[in-house]
């Protein structure tokens, strides 16, 4: 007993001595003991202690045996992040640094989906510009933080702007809207959320979808498989295909869909069909989950051109009383791709589960961002409140959609001039902001090397990137391509 005292005394010592940022092998091989000894002196010869004793020192072991190890950064002659591998750029916001690059003057970048004007500029809209000016004259605004969920009217509006201001799901309370990062941060809730509370972990996404879908929700914890939509050889909707790929999904799978302007193919089931695949989804009891990146936009081009119709699709699924996920950005509608403003809401059979859901949504959000920021959420709740600013949003809506529209047709008329082969009429079936040309990535980065034009390597192009004046230059690349110069 006696020994063990001294024993104890004598690791103490040794602890009380180590300097805190030095421990090498003997040190920490010696705390080891101490801790041991001094378990098993209050616990005098209990053999279990023994063995948890034995038990510390091995695990100590394998950080005791490198004697190098140092905490010391001066000491350390490699980085210790020197076993990294250079990450490849994003495949659609690495176009945008490559392009940055590039010191052509007749460099053009129709890379990521953002809008252009004519002149080729950026686009902050007027009444973005107007509700900024009235936030910062309003002086009883302060910077706290806003709630976990984010602003109670942004969420309340954005609901009634994708579900309608009728909509029975929002009259019954039986929706929870929560403020995210825009529609990625939107998507990503959405997935931790299932994959932490839902019993099946699979989400389906159309071939091909939006690249950073299958990353979006790997991370969030869902196995990803995919269901066929495109039909390469008819540049259309491979509708046999879905149905056929979303019959087999088990049942419970989740099931990704975009609710208008697919990216990248910028085609869309019409009514009929997504009817067809709301009775199909219902039958098998499947979860949807929405992507809406291009609502209200009358970049979807339904005939009507109104804010209501492009969110027809998602408004077919909450009438049949279902339940659904829906993601929601204003990075394209209203130009606020930097501010990061974005929606999540859940459909619920009843406000008690809707309840429920939204505090289980909170515990989501506070450990990934805390809460969600407050600028842009201002902006967008002041514009869905106010008739006539809601109004001024509408009119430069259709400006940016007429401009994308005309820019289909002046580049379908560019190659019809230049007598392109191939069918192009594709370019002005296609609905939203991309064209899905068909070029493969060969042709692709011979456009790129010899006409300095940025795109994706699928063949996707931009159209809100494009002008007047930068048709011709893409005809001409697109031509040359073609024809046998890629
Ligand atoms: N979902 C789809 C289908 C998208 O196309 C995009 C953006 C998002 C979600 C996410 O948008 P947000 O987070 O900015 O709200 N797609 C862009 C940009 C426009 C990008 O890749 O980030 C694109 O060029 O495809």
């Amino acid at each position: 007993m006696k020994e063990q005292k001294k024993k104890v005394a004598r690791s103490e010592r040794k602890v009380a001595e180590t300097p805190a940022l030095e421990f090498c092998g003997r040190e920490v091989r010696e705390l080891g003991v101490g801790v041991g000894t001094m378990l098993g002196a209050c616990f005098v010869d209990g053999r279990g202690l023994n063995t948890l004793a034995r038990h510390f020192i091995s695990a100590l072991e394998p950080m005791a045996s490198n004697d190098g190890i140092s905490a010391s950064p001066t000491a350390a002659s490699d980085s210790v992040f020197n076993h990294l591998v250079r990450a490849p750029e994003d495949p659609i916001l690495g176009v945008t640094v490559a392009f940055n690059k590039d010191p052509s003057p007749v460099k053009l970048n129709l890379g990521v989906g953002a809008y252009r004007t004519e002149e080729g500029k950026p686009l902050v809209l007027n009444v973005v510009r107007k509700v900024e000016q009235q936030l910062i004259n309003d002086l009883s605004r302060n910077k706290e933080y806003i709630p976990i969920v984010g602003l109670a009217d942004f969420n309340k509006l954005s609901a009634k702007l994708i579900f309608g201001a009728d909509s029975p799901a929002i009259q019954e309370n039986r929706v929870t809207t929560v403020q995210c990062l825009s529609g990625t941060g939107s998507l990503r809730v959405g997935g931790e959320f299932l994959a932490k509370h839902y019993h099946h972990r699979t989400i389906y996404l159309p071939t091909p979808t939006w690249g950073n879908h299958h990353k979006v929700f790997n991370l969030a914890g869902l196995s990803v498989k995919t269901y066929r939509y495109y039909a390469p050889a008819t540049r259309g909707l491979d509708f046999e295909g879905l149905l056929e790929d979303l019959g087999a999904a088990p049942s419970g799978s989740i099931i990704l869909l975009h609710a208008c302007a697919h990216n990248p193919t910028g085609v869309d089931p019409t009514l009929e069909q997504w009817e067809q695949i709301r009775q199909l989804i219902r039958l098998k009891a499947l979860l949807p989950f929405f992507d809406s990146a291009y609502q209200a936009s009358l970049f979807c081009g339904f005939a009507s051109g109104s804010l209501d119709a492009d969110a027809q699709p998602v408004r077919l699924f909450v009438a049949d009383g279902g339940e659904l996920l829906l993601a929601q950005s204003y990075a394209k509608n209203l130009g606020l791709y930097g501010e990061r403003v974005g929606a999540l809401s859940i459909v619920c059979k009843s406000p008690d589960v809707a309840s429920r859901v939204e505090s289980q949504l909170k515990l989501v959000i506070r450990p990934m961002f805390s809460s969600p920021p407050i600028h842009g959420a201002s902006i967008v709740a002041a514009i869905l409140k106010d008739g006539d600013l809601f109004n001024e949003w509408t009119i430069e809506l259709k400006a940016m959609a007429d401009r994308i529209i005309s820019m289909r047709q002046q580049l379908f008329d560019a190659l019809q001039s230049r007598g392109t082969p191939g069918d192009w009429s594709h370019i002005i079936k296609q609905i939203g902001m991309f064209t899905f040309t068909g070029l493969n990535a060969e042709q692709v980065s011979f456009m790129t090397n010899e006409y300095h034009i940025y795109m994706t390597s699928d063949g996707r192009i931009s159209m809100a990137g494009l002008s007047s004046k930068t048709v011709p230059h893409l005809a001409d690349a697109i031509h040359a391509a073609v024809t046998g110069g890629a």
